[in-house]
C-alpha cells in the first residue's frame, strides 16, 4: 500500500531587517502557488520566515524586540497566506516568533504551525533546543541570542494527524538532537517537518565551521533512518545582513536517502512524492522498536544518579 503526499519546501533567501511583513508573506504566497503548481499538497517553510533571524543582535529597546513577534495568528499581515493555502486547498508549516501574555507577563517561544488545506491550525510546536546565549557574547560580529529572546518550549514533541499520515514538528537546532526524532518516533511519525537558520560562524572554530553543511545533513539524514520518518528540512539561507547561512534544503525519505535538495542559496521550492508508507518496512523490521528497543537495559546512570561519568 502506498501513501503519496506531494510535498514542498520553499527555501527562503535573506530577509533584510526592513522588509515588511507583507513583503514576506506575498514570497512566501508566491512559493507556495509555485509548490501547488507542481502538485503539492503540502508547503513547509522555514523557522522565523516572516522576519530577519533577529536573534544575530543584541536589541535592548522592548518595542522594537516585540515588533519581531507575532502576537495573533492568522493575523493582518499573515492572513492572505491562510487565504491563499484554502484558496490553492494545501497545506504549511510556517515558523515564526510568537508572543503571549499571560497572567500580564510576556512570554517568548519560537514557535511553528501546521495548517491544512482548509487554513485551520491543526499542529503547533515550540523550539525546545534554544542554542546560543542569553547575554552577548565579546568579539563576535554576530550575536546568537536565542537563549535571551525565547524560552523553552513547553508543548513537547507532539504528532498530529493530518495529510494522511501522522506529522510531527521541530525547529533547527532541535535536528542535531536524537531526542527530536525518538520521541515523535516512539509516536508513529511518518514525517517531520523543520526550518532552519545556520548561520556559518556559529562555533567560531574554523575546522567546526567548515563543516556546517556536512553536519546539517548528517543530522537529518539519521533522524530519518532512525526512525524510519519523511525529514523535510527547510532552510533560510544566503548573506542576511552581512551574516552568511547554510541552505541545502532537503526532502529525505526514511531510508537516510536525499530525494530532493535546492541549489541555490535564494527562494527555492523543492518538491518530492514522498509515499508515507515508506517508513514501514523499517518500522517493521530493523527499527521495530517494540522489539528490538531495551531501554531497561541502557543502564541510564545520569538518570539513577545524576551522574554524568562514572564513578572513579
Ligand atoms: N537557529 C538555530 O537554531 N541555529 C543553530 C546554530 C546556531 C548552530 C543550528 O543548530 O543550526
Amino acid at each position: 500500500m502506498s501513501r503519496f503526499l506531494i510535498t514542498a519546501a520553499a527555501q527562503m533567501g535573506p530577509i533584510s531587517r526592513s522588509e515588511t511583513r507583507k513583503h514576506t508573506v506575498r514570497r512566501l504566497i508566491e512559493m507556495m502557488r509555485e509548490a501547488r503548481g507542481r502538485g503539492a499538497e503540502l508547503v513547509v517553510f522555514t523557522e522565523l520566515a516572516l522576519t530577519t533571524f533577529f536573534p544575530r543582535w543584541m536589541i535592548e529597546d522592548e518595542a522594537e524586540l516585540d515588533s519581531f513577534y507575532e502576537s495573533a495568528m492568522p493575523s493582518a499581515d499573515t492572513q492572505p497566506l491562510f487565504d491563499e493555502a484554502r484558496r490553492l486547498g494545501m497545506g504549511f508549516n510556517l515558523g515564526y516568533a510568537e508572543l503571549v501574555v499571560e497572567n500580564g507577563v510576556k512570554r517568548r517561544f519560537n514557535t511553528s504551525i501546521l495548517v491544512n488545506s482548509k487554513g485551520e491550525i491543526i499542529g503547533k510546536y515550540r523550539k525546545v533546543h534554544l542554542p546560543g546565549h542569553d547575554e552577548p557574547q565579546p568579539g563576535r560580529a554576530f550575536q546568537h541570542l536565542e537563549k535571551r529572546y525565547f524560552e523553552p518550549g513547553d508543548l513537547g514533541f507532539g504528532v498530529f494527524r493530518g495529510f494522511g499520515g501522522v506529522m510531527g514538528m521541530a525547529i533547527c537546532n532541535d535536528r542535531r538532537w536524537p531526542e527530536t526524532y525518538r520521541v515523535m518516533g516512539l509516536q508513529g511519525v511518518d514525517m517531520v517537518m523543520l526550518g532552519y537558520n545556520t548561520p556559518f560562524d556559529h562555533t567560531g572554530d574554523e575546522a567546526v565551521n567548515s563543516l556546517t553543511l556536512f553536519h546539517n545533513h548528517l543530522s537529518m539524514q539519521a533522524g530519518a533512518y532512525q526512525n524510519a520518518t519523511w525529514v523535510v528540512g527547510c532552510a533560510k539561507c544566503g548573506t542576511e545582513e552581512g551574516s552568511r547561512m547554510g541552505g541545502q534544503s532537503v526532502i529525505i525519505a526514511p531510508s537516510g536517502e536525499i530525494v530532493a535538495q535546492a541549489v541555490t542559496v535564494q527562494d527555492e521550492v523543492i518538491t518530492a512524492k514522498c509515499d508515507l508508507d515508506m517508513g514501514r518496512i523499517y518500522k517493521e523490521t530493523i527499527f521495530n522498536f517494540a522489539r528490538h528497543r531495551r531501554p531497561e537495559h541502557y543502564g541510564l546512570i545520569v538518570e539513577r544518579t545524576g551522574a554524568i561519568l562514572p564513578p572513579e
